[in-house]
């Protein structure tokens, strides 16, 4: 593996070769070597990563399906964020409010970043209100709002007074704020929780009541993982963010406890929910049948309740049989076969569980842009250098609320638990999972993806849309585990049957190795492939 960094990064001027490197880290999970993450992406490498608003907007508040989310900017931004994720929402009724099909844009033009495009911005909140009536509208600033020098916060006080019944506030979350999204997640997280959760203390029935951080719904997974919370007798307070509306959120800190799918998004809010009101959280994973089971069976030993433990075997008793008899017929087809995966900031993670199942090894894997407690697990956050990308964004200073602060568990409580082996506000991050020898990769390259397909032949490759085509074109097929390729849901245990079934047909299709691209043919022959014509 030595020698493959080195091939990866040969072709860089030394500079780069030297920053890449320590980006580029061969595993041993039992010493966990240190990964160089969430720093700035060299300047003329093609990244995986996109920008702070895509985290904020995009990511974190996009699900909420009767806010307003305004985009305050170029109409690009705004449409470009339009229904590209697929964080599907279900509304109770036909009557409730969803607005997730609707593009919200000031459209920013030439003179209003001249002349400031504040004016313009209320008028658009005031425009939204009188069509909609929303619960709440959230402003999100693109790149040259903070250029010029808006005050969106400001523009949403004044609009949120005059409205009188409706929340209005906004997010600095120009695309620039960080060296990824990573920095809209947190700036995001900030924003939900200073305007939103707290606003509402009535307490739903339940007995099991728990928020689930860090699921947004993307081809319908929160779905199924609600499925099976219902099954299993557990409430669904409020999910942050997939298939929640306002309400939900508003009334999320009257929940006993959070457990968090995605840590990179979302563990900001866990951390601070657990300050203010009390709520301890848990790493869980929905992603693969043994995880969604072992998941479950944290959330009940959490709860500590007999009946909800008998419940839980019940169910997986249930759900697991059919699982392993899809695995028994896909296994020997899969068994041995090769995958990289480069995506966001937890998947690259949390899709290996699948592919273990499979019979599959993960040969390299990394995040776009993760920390390094996703990569290396959060023991190592007190040694983590904040550098000036990072202080640039707000820590928010949370204290106890003084009449809502109640520890769900006493400190002995939750020592019991830990001596039973259940990790609470832990998360161990990818590595320790990871082969000893495999590739781990952060903000992954272009060029360097291109070159570990040459090297290794990967029999899957996963990523987004940006790398699906040129992959292809190399003969490997191209997993998309953002869109899911339009496929879905992969939580639970529904979820992980479609999956093996849908790498099944990619790893097993011959026509990977039977098209050529045009430029591989000998000349004078075309292998039936058209011929490009420039
Ligand atoms: Fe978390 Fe996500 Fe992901 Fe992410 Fe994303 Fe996404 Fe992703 Mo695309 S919140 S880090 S910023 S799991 S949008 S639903 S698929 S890159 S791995
Ligand atoms: C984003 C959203 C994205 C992009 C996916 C892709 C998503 O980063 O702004 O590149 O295919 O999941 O939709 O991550």
């Amino acid at each position: 593996p030595s020698a493959i960094r080195e091939e990866l990064v040969q072709k860089y001027p030394a500079k780069v070769a030297k920053k890449r490197t320590k980006s580029i880290i061969i595993n041993d999970p039992e010493t966990v070597p240190e990964v160089q993450a969430n720093v700035r992406t060299v300047p003329g490498i093609i990244t995986q990563r996109g920008c702070s608003y895509a985290g904020c907007k995009g990511v974190v508040l996009g699900p909420t399906r009767d806010i307003v989310n305004i985009t305050h900017g170029p109409i690009g931004c705004s449409f470009y964020s339009w229904l590209t994720r697929r964080n599907q929402t279900k509304p109770e009724t036909d009557a409730d409010a969803n607005f997730i099909t609707y593009c919200f844009s000031t459209d920013m033009q030439e003179e209003n970043i001249v002349f400031g495009g504040e004016k313009k911005l209320k008028v658009a909140i005031q425009e939204a209100y009188d069509l909609f009536h929303p619960k709440s509208i959230a402003i999100f600033s693109t790149c040259p709002v903070g250029l010029i020098g808006d005050d969106v916060h400001a523009a949403a006080r004044e609009m949120k007074e005059k409205l009188g019944d409706c929340n209005v506030f906004g997010f600095s979350c120009e695309g620039y704020r960080g060296v990824s999204q990573s920095a809209g997640h947190h700036i995001a997280n900030n924003g939900v929780f200073k305007h939103m959760v707290g606003r509402n203390n009535e307490k739903k029935e339940g007995k099991f009541r728990l928020n689930l951080l860090g699921e947004y719904n993307i081809g319908g997974d929160a779905f199924e993982i609600e499925r099976i919370f219902k099954k299993c007798g557990i409430t669904l307070v409020s999910s942050f963010s997939g298939n929640s509306t306002v309400g939900q959120l508003e009334n999320a800190h009257m929940a006993d406890l959070n457990v968090i799918m995605c840590h990179r998004s979302i563990n900001y809010m866990g951390e601070m929910m657990e300050t203010k009101y009390g709520i301890p959280w848990m790493k869980i994973n929905f992603v693969g049948a043994e995880s969604s089971a072992k998941s479950l069976r944290r959330i009940a030993q959490y709860f500590g309740d007999e009946g909800l433990k008998a419940k839980v075997e019940e169910v997986i008793a249930e759900e697991l049989p059919k699982v392993k008899a899809v695995i028994d017929e896909i296994r020997p087809r899969t068994e041995g076969k090769t995958a990289m995966l480069f995506v966001g900031g937890s998947r690259a993670h949390h899709y290996q569980d699948l592919f273990t199942e499979l019979g599959m090894t993960t040969v390299a894997a990394g995040y776009e842009f993760a920390h390094r407690d996703d990569y290396e697990g959060r023991e190592v956050l007190p040694g983590i250098k904040i550098d000036a990308d990072s202080k640039n964004i707000e820590e928010l200073k949370v204290e106890a609320d003084p009449e809502l602060y109640k520890p769900r568990k006493s400190e002995a409580e939750l020592e019991a638990l830990k001596a039973e082996g259940l990790e609470i506000n832990g998360y161990e991050g990818m590595m320790k999972q990871m082969m000893k020898k495999s590739l781990v990769v952060d903000d992954i390259s272009h060029y360097e993806s291109e070159k570990l397909i040459e090297i290794y032949k990967p029999d899957i490759f996963c990523a987004g849309i940006k790398e699906k085509y040129v992959v292809q074109k190399m003969g490997v097929p191209l997993k998309q585990l953002h869109s899911y390729d339009y496929g879905g849901p992969y939580t639970g245990f529904e979820g992980a049957v479609n999956f093996y079934r849908d790498i099944d047909r990619m790893v097993n299709n011959p026509v990977w190795k039977l098209i050529k691209a045009p430029w591989e043919t000998a000349a004078g022959e075309n292998d039936g492939v058209l011929e490009a014509t420039y």
